[in-house]
C-alpha cells in the first residue's frame, strides 16, 4: 500500500502534496512528454487522471506516457466504473458522500469491485463531497446531485465526519472543474477540525492565492486541472507555493 503510507507519513508530518489532474480528453500527446518532464522537476506528488465524462478513452495511453516519462504515482479519479485501469498506481474509489444518489454511493462500487480485486490496484477509499461553486459544473449535472452549499461548513463537517465514521480513509472536498470558486476556507477548515484522514481539496484553484489559501485552511493534497490547462505557468507556481509552504511549517516546528 505505497500510496496510502505515503499520504498517512506526509499527514502526520503536516505535509503538504501537490496532484495535477489530466483530463484525457484534453491532453495533446504530442507535447505531454514535455509536460511530464517539467512536472517531474517542479515536485508535483500525484497525477489524477480522470473526470465526470471521458469521450477520447486515452486512460491507458496517458498512464503509460506517465510511466515512461516520470516516476509520479498515476491515481484514477475515476467518474463510474467504466474508468479503471489496471496499469494506474492507485484509485481513489469515490463514495459520493454529499449527495444521496445510491448508484454513486454504493451501486458503481459493487460493479468495480471485482475488477478492482483482480487488478490488484491500490484502493484509496475515499469520501467525495461536491461543493456549490456558483454554477452548475459537469459532475454535479452528470451525478444527478445537489452539491453541499458552499456557506455550510457545518453540513461538509457532519458529511465527513459521517464518512470517517464509516471507514473511508481519504476526503475530497470538490468545487467541480472549472468551478468559479474554489471550496471556502472556512469549509476546508471545518472538515480538517473534525476529522484525521487526508484530506483532498480541488475544483477551481487557479492561482497561487488560491491554492496557497487551500493548504492554510487545512488541506493535504490540493488538486489543479483547468488552470494549468489555460496556463501552463501555473504548474511552476503552485509548485513552489506547495514547496515554500512546507518549508515555512518545518521552520516553525
Ligand atoms: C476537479 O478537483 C478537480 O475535480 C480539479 O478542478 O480543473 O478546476 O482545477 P480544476
Amino acid at each position: 500500500k505505497k500510496i496510502a503510507s505515503l499520504l498517512s507519513d506526509k499527514r502526520r508530518r503536516q505535509k503538504k502534496s501537490f496532484a495535477v489532474l489530466l483530463d484525457p480528453d484534453k491532453v495533446d500527446l504530442a507535447t505531454f512528454p514535455a509536460f511530464l518532464r517539467q512536472a517531474a522537476t517542479q515536485g508535483v506528488d500525484f497525477f489524477f487522471v480522470g473526470g465526470s465524462l471521458i469521450m477520447n478513452y486515452a486512460i491507458d495511453q496517458l498512464i503509460e506516457a506517465i510511466h515512461v516519462h516520470t516516476t509520479i504515482p498515476a491515481i484514477l479519479f475515476p467518474g463510474s466504473s467504466l474508468h479503471i485501469a489496471s496499469s494506474a498506481d492507485a484509485i481513489l474509489l469515490l463514495s459520493l458522500i454529499s449527495g444521496r444518489n445510491p448508484d454513486l454511493l454504493i451501486g458503481q462500487h459493487v460493479i468495480a469491485a471485482p475488477v478492482l480485486r483482480k487488478s490488484g490496484i491500490e484502493v484509496l477509499p475515499t469520501g467525495y463531497m461536491l461543493v456549490e461553486s456558483g454554477k452548475l459544473t459537469t459532475v454535479s449535472y452528470i451525478s444527478n446531485t445537489l452539491p453541499i452549499p458552499h456557506d455550510k461548513p457545518g453540513v461538509a463537517a457532519c458529511t465527513a465526519m459521517a464518512g470517517e465514521m464509516l471507514g473511508l480513509g481519504y476526503m475530497y472536498l470538490d468545487a467541480g472543474s472549472g468551478a468559479q470558486q474554489p471550496v471556502p476556507a472556512a469549509m476546508i477548515a471545518a472538515v480538517r477540525e473534525v476529522t484525521e484522514v487526508p484530506l483532498i481539496v480541488g475544483g477551481g484553484i487557479n492561482s497561487t492565492d488560491k491554492a496557497y489559501a487551500a493548504l492554510e485552511a487545512g488541506a493535504d493534497v490540493i488538486v489543479v486541472g483547468n488552470g494549468i490547462e489555460h496556463n501552463s505557468a501555473l504548474l511552476p507556481e503552485v509548485a513552489y507555493a506547495v514547496k515554500s509552504f512546507n518549508a515555512q511549517s518545518e521552520a516553525l516546528t
